[in-house]
C-alpha cells in the first residue's frame, strides 16, 4: 500500500459489474484471495440481515423475493459503514454495487472523503439466454428463493437493464470501463479479469492517482 507524506493510503478500488448471473460472486471470491482486496458484496450483505432476520433484512427481502432492486437509502447506508469499518484495507472490491446511478453517485462521494476514486470497472458481458440458464440451475441447490423461479430471474434481468445498466455509463464518462468476456470457463475469465487488474494496480498504488 502506497502513503504519501501527509501518511494518506491509496486504495485500488475495482467495481465487478455485470447482469444477476454474470459470475460476479464466482469471480470476486478468485480476485480477493490473489489481491487481498476487501469484498463488499451487497447481495451477501444482505442475505446476512435475512438469515438474521433483522428489521432491513425483512424489508429487503419483499424486494429481493420479486426480483426487484431494494432501496437506494438501504444499500448505501450499509456500504458507508462498510467502508468506515474498513480503513485499512489495499482496497475494496465493490460486487453488486453499485446498481443505480444514484448508489454511483453516492459511493462517488464517500470515496471523495477517502481520496481514493475507483480505480477500474471491469464489466462481465454474458448473453441473456446464459444467465437465465446459469441461475435456473443455481436455484436448484442454492436454497436462495430469488433462484428458484423463472419468472423472477427474468425479473431480475428486466431490472438490471432498466436501471442498473446506466450506472456503466457513468463510469465510461470518466474512462474507467473495461468489458470482458463473461462466457467460457471460469479460469479464463478470472485470468482476464487478472489481466486488466495488473496493469493498473501498481500505477495507482505507486500514484495514488486512481487513473
Ligand atoms: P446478487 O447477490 O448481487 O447476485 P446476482 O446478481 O444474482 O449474481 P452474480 O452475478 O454474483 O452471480 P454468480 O457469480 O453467483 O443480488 C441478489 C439480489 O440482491 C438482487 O436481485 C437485488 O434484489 C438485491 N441487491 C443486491 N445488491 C443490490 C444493490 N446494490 N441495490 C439494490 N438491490 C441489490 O453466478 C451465478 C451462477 O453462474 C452461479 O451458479 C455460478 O456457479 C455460475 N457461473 C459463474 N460463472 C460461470 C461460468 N463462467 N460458466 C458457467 N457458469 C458460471
Amino acid at each position: 500500500m502506497f502513503q504519501n507524506k501527509f501518511s494518506r493510503k491509496y486504495m485500488f478500488n475495482l467495481i465487478l459489474f455485470g447482469p444477476p448471473g454474470s459470475g460476479k460472486g464466482t469471480q470476486s471470491e478468485k480476485l480477493i484471495a490473489k489481491y487481498g482486496l476487501k469484498h463488499l458484496s451487497t447481495g451477501d450483505l444482505l442475505r446476512s440481515e435475512i438469515s438474521r432476520q433483522t428489521s432491513l433484512g425483512m424489508e429487503a427481502k419483499n424486494f429481493m423475493d420479486k426480483g426487484q432492486l431494494v432501496p437506494d437509502e438501504v444499500v448505501v447506508g450499509m456500504i458507508s459503514s462498510a467502508l468506515d469499518d474498513n480503513p485499512q484495507v489495499r482496497g475494496f472490491l465493490f460486487d453488486g454495487f453499485p446498481r443505480t446511478s444514484s448508489q454511483a453517485n453516492a459511493l462517488d462521494k464517500l470515496l471523495e472523503r477517502k481520496m481514493s476514486p475507483i480505480s477500474v470497472m471491469l464489466a462481465l458481458d454474458v448473453s441473456g439466454e446464459e444467465l437465465v440458464k446459469r441461475l435456473v440451475k443455481r436455484g436448484e441447490t442454492s436454497g436462495r428463493t430469488d433462484d428458484n423461479n423463472e419468472q423472477v430471474i427474468r425479473a431480475r434481468i428486466i431490472e438490471y437493464h432498466d436501471k442498473t445498466a446506466a450506472v456503466a455509463d457513468h463510469y465510461h464518462q470518466v474512462n474507467k470501463v473495461v468489458m470482458v468476456k463473461g462466457e467460457g470457463s471460469i479460469d479464463d475469465i478470472f485470468n482476464a479479469l487478472c489481466h486488466e487488474i495488473d496493469k493498473r494496480l501498481l500505477s495507482v498504488e505507486r500514484q495514488g492517482a486512481g487513473n
